[in-house]
């Protein structure tokens, strides 16, 4: 099954943890232009379940590595007229490949660019004639490597989504927005563009809670993330600050724009009321927005927050599901 110079067919759309848990068998990209070995290869790794790309070349191997992405690399140090050296550390530097191993095929002369390939960035070398069984170990090694890697990306990454983000709504959590907020903040007044700042309490929560019980309360504060998130522009910034508190952040909008969003999202939460599991009666909920603008140099996040707040209280005071600036 040995495939010249295809287009994207693996590796691209699966997900790496769906990757991670398909074990052992890898996709590999053979980068050889002597035939004799190109077949010896591709022969023993399909044979032990693996498939195996073809790159005759330096270009092909470059345009490959952007269409797909291999578990494995061997790349040969003998391609006719090229710099096999130059190409390993292209690998190196390009993102698709940048973690991708990477085997190197050498005759037992050559151990001095051999030695150079390994700095270069190479993970390990075979030397010719390849030797079935030290081919198969070799590969398998690598692999194995690899997918504890991509494992340990995968648990990075969502360890650092839950630590960004408030479990309940997916919505970005207090201490994320913090952080956003004093960035954007020094953003803004170096640039001299106001952004708007938004706070949003839920009115009456607590009846909910009282009347349909804590789960039902959860159901509606989920329901009420979503719709806040999905009223948003993307880049814009919607956050979980405490229970039924949120948060609004619209990078480069003045205060009349700022209103009116914050009217559609007033009206996005009182013009249909909500459902949860569990609950048979539908569930009215309205909420309060205090609106700010942070355009004064010399403010702080504090200061800032604490305007929107007061904001917030008047809406509340002036009688619920209404903005106030
Ligand atoms: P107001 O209109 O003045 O904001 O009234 P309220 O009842 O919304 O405000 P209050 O601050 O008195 O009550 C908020 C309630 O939110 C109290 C708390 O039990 C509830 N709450 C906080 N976090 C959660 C949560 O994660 N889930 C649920 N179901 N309830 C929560
Ligand atoms: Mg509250
Ligand atoms: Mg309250
Ligand atoms: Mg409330």
């Amino acid at each position: 099954k040995l495939r010249e110079n295809t287009s994207n067919q693996f590796g691209m759309a699966t997900p790496l943890s769906a990757r991670a848990e398909a074990v052992d068998h890898a996709h590999v990209l053979l980068i050889e232009d002597s035939i004799l070995d190109r077949d010896r290869v591709a022969t023993t790794l399909t044979r032990d379940q693996d498939t195996v790309s073809h790159a005759p070349s330096g270009a092909a191997a470059m345009q490959m590595t952007q269409a797909e992405s291999f578990d494995l690399i061997m790349l040969s140090l003998n391609l006719e007229g090229e710099d096999s050296l130059r190409l390993c550390s292209q690998l190196r530097s390009q993102d698709k490949t940048r973690q991708t191993p990477i085997l190197l095929m050498a005759h037992e002369d050559d151990l001095k660019r051999v030695a150079k390939g390994l700095e270069l960035g190479a993970t390990d070398y075979i030397l010719r004639p390849i030797d079935r069984n030290e081919l198969m170990a070799r590969v398998r090694s690598q692999v194995r490597q690899k997918r504890y890697q991509d494992r340990l990306l995968v648990n990075y990454e969502s360890n650092l989504s839950m630590a960004l983000t408030d479990s309940l709504t997916g919505l970005y959590n207090r201490r994320y927005v913090m952080v956003h907020l004093e960035r954007l903040l020094r953003q803004s007044q170096e640039s001299k563009k106001p952004f708007a700042l938004m706070l949003l309490d839920i009115d009456h929560f607590k009846r909910i809670n009282d009347n349909y019980g804590h789960p039902a309360g959860d159901d509606v504060l989920r329901e009420f993330a979503g719709r806040i998130g999905r009223s948003l522009r993307n880049f814009d910034l919607a956050g979980r600050i405490g229970g039924e508190e949120f948060v609004a952040i619209l990078p480069d909008t003045n205060l009349d724009v700022a209103v009116a969003v914050a009217e559609r999202l007033r009206a996005q939460i009182s013009g249909a009321p909500m459902t949860a599991k569990g609950v048979d009666d539908q569930i009215p909920v309205t909420t309060s927005l205090g609106v700010t603008i942070a355009s004064d140099p010399g403010e702080s996040v504090d200061d800032l927050i604490g305007r929107a707040d007061r904001a917030l209280y008047a809406a509340k005071r002036n009688g619920r599901d209404r903005v106030e600036v």
